[in-house]
């Protein structure tokens, strides 16, 4: 029995792959997950290079700080963990995968106004194959979002296609698909455009990207990465501890449920390590920067 999403809500889900709730985040936790990211994005600062907790733009400097992500917010500052546990985004997750679920990973993309580097076409599910695909993302818009600040692109009905290759022309994993080679028709993308505090959740397989920011209005982009509880990764990546530390509701499991799922490996590992940005930069570009005439630098 559904928790929170109504049966057109699950039915779209199931369907298209993807599925927006307005309303998800209440006001006062927005503004709290806003200052605490102001705070972040200030004190990037005094940083020079990706750490830990950055993924800087080209061109960030002291004087004109540039993020473009913040990695594991949830780790960083406790209003992004917290959230996790609010009633309302707690049901919908439940009504998407089930009692028991895992958090895989968090991140905030930030787009700055005129800004922000575009996220080429991919599915999650290439950087993590699972034993089952019950494993969906969820976007909360931390502002306004629509096409012109640079929203988050989804191919419906994509999840129940292949997994596409990621590969660049020399073989190693980049984490973005071959726009040409794919066969897809981007015309059919969708926006997940919301009001702030609305939740875009996507699954695992959606094909989706997004492009630079073109207006000058920031976007923020809050991404939870959750998995059903029985699915183990095909590629473990921490410890035992570190792996049941990330069960989010219900019970461990140790009997995973395998599905008929068509999996590639993430493999031979990416030759641009770190963020998604970097792996990417050895991929082929659908999404390019946009001058001020509105002109792209790059397409297919
Ligand atoms: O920030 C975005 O618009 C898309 C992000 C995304 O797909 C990712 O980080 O995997």
């Amino acid at each position: 029995m559904s928790r929170f999403l109504s049966a057109a809500q699950l039915e779209q889900y199931k369907e298209e792959g993807y599925v927006i709730v307005e309303d998800v985040v209440d006001e006062l936790t927005r503004q709290r997950m806003k200052s605490a990211l102001a705070q972040l994005v200030e004190q990037s600062r005094h940083v020079t290079t990706h750490d830990e907790i950055y993924d800087l733009e080209p061109g960030h400097t002291a004087q004109a700080p540039r993020v473009r992500r913040i990695k594991k917010p949830h780790l960083v500052n406790p209003v992004f963990k917290e959230f996790l546990h609010t009633e309302r985004f707690k049901a919908i997750t439940q009504d998407l995968l089930g009692e028991s679920v895992r958090l895989h990973g968090s991140k905030l993309n930030l787009k700055a106004p005129h800004f922000g580097s575009p996220v080429e076409w991919h599915q999650d599910w290439a950087f993590y194959p699972h034993t089952n695909d019950d494993v969906t993302a969820a976007g909360v818009m931390l502002d306004d979002t629509t096409v012109e600040n640079g929203a988050m692109y989804v191919i419906p009905g994509s999840h129940r296609g292949p997994t596409y290759d990621h590969h660049d022309a020399n073989g190693y994993f980049c984490g973005a698909m071959d726009p040409e080679a794919c066969g897809l028709d981007f015309s059919k993308a969708v926006p997940c455009e919301g009001p702030a505090g609305s939740v875009s959740f996507h699954h695992g397989r959606t094909v989706h990207g997004s492009a630079q920011n073109t207006s000058d209005r920031a976007r923020g982009l809050l991404l939870y990465e959750m998995i059903a509880a029985d699915a183990y990764p095909i590629l473990a990546r921490d410890s035992w501890e570190a792996f049941t530390a990330r069960l989010l509701y219900g019970q461990e499991c140790i009997e995973p449920r395998m599905a008929d799922v068509p999996i590639r490996m993430p493999l031979p590992p990416a030759i641009h390590q770190g963020s998604i940005y970097e792996n990417q930069t050895s991929g082929k570009r659908y999404f390019g920067f946009v001058d001020q005439g509105g002109r792209r630098s790059a397409s297919t």
